[in-house]
């Protein structure tokens, strides 16, 4: 039986643009419910996790934005989406700005021996606070999940690391900072940048990515960005980047996932409704959950 658990996680700590934490609702009214009754034999839909409108701060000692916060919110995702694997169901996760990836990640990864994960990303997110321009943990959960940041992040649901290295796809980065570019030659991740994408091709991107996963993983994360799309597809982000990877483009990467049958957990992340027109990214989100799940043309 396949069952499907969604889970809002309605926080926005992990950088300043306020109305990412509206994401959730936005991903609903956008028809997620209509869109994958279909697609499953069950689909619960288990609500939001408990953000609430915390006092934003930043942590003197690491120069960390809303450190505390963050590590107690997604410590409460993380142990929810235990629960939904432990229960046989595939855990949806609805963001929310990409730091809720930490608590995603913290659930799902200790059900498997060697988690892949798709990182499909404008940017790499793998900042820490040496490295970081910002502060903003948004740009760090893929360094968090592979064990570096901060002690109370990288340890949350008490072991470390989350993911390898070599683990790794990114799919779609054009804007990766000093250090990120550091980090991915030191560890060897494996990165499709937008240069790669328009010289090989989606078609080829995806193949090659889900044959490297294969060989080496037990199960599939996929991490999705909306700011990975081009920003004339998907206007609802923070930090929109031009040059992006196109509409066309990301629904064949999601129907070839769901052809490979490699993906064990999915987040769509970034969603900000405030900056949105008329709901065109949540709606365009919802569209690639129908793909990523086997939604056919024909
Ligand atoms: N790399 C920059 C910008 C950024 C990261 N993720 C997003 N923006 N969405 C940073 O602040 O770490
Ligand atoms: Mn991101
Ligand atoms: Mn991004």
């Amino acid at each position: 039986m396949r069952k499907l658990a969604i889970i809002g996680m309605p926080m926005d700590l992990g950088q300043t643009r306020r109305g990412v934490d509206m994401g959730p609702s936005a991903i609903r009214y956008a028809g997620i419910n209509e869109r994958l009754n279909t697609l499953f034999d069950e689909v619960r839909d288990l609500g939001d996790i408990e953000v609430g409108r915390p006092e934003v701060s930043i942590d003197k000692e690491s120069n960390l934005r809303n450190l505390e916060l963050i590590a107690e919110k997604t410590t409460s995702l993380a142990k929810k989406i235990d629960e939904v694997v432990q229960s046989g169901s595939f855990p949806l996760v609805l963001g929310g700005d990409h730091s809720i990836a930490i608590g995603t990640l913290a659930g799902v990864s200790k059900h498997y021996e060697n988690l892949g994960v798709i990182w499909y990303d404008a940017h790499g997110d793998l900042n820490t606070a040496e490295t970081s321009p910002s502060g903003n943990i948004h740009g760090m959960p893929l360094a968090v999940s592979l064990g570096l940041g901060h002690p109370l992040l990288i340890n949350i649901g008490g072991y470390l690391p989350k993911v390898k290295p070599e683990n790794i796809v990114i799919i779609g980065a054009r804007s990766l900072d000093e250090g990120e570019r550091e980090l991915i030659k030191e560890k060897g991740i494996r990165v499709y940048t937008m240069h790669e994408i328009d010289r090989l091709g989606m078609t080829r991107v995806m193949e090659e990515s889900i044959e490297y996963l294969k060989e080496r993983t037990d199960g599939v994360h996929l991490s999705l960005d909306l700011d990975a799309l081009d920003p004339t597809d998907a206007p609802g982000v923070g930090t929109p980047v031009n040059g992006g990877i196109s509409y066309r483009e990301s629904h064949l990467a999601m129907e070839m996932l769901a052809e490979a049958n490699m993906i064990t957990s999915a987040e769509f992340v970034e969603v900000n409704p405030i900056l949105d027109e008329r709901n065109k990214t949540a709606i365009v989100a919802v569209a690639l959950m129908g793909s990523l799940f086997g939604e056919k043309l024909l």
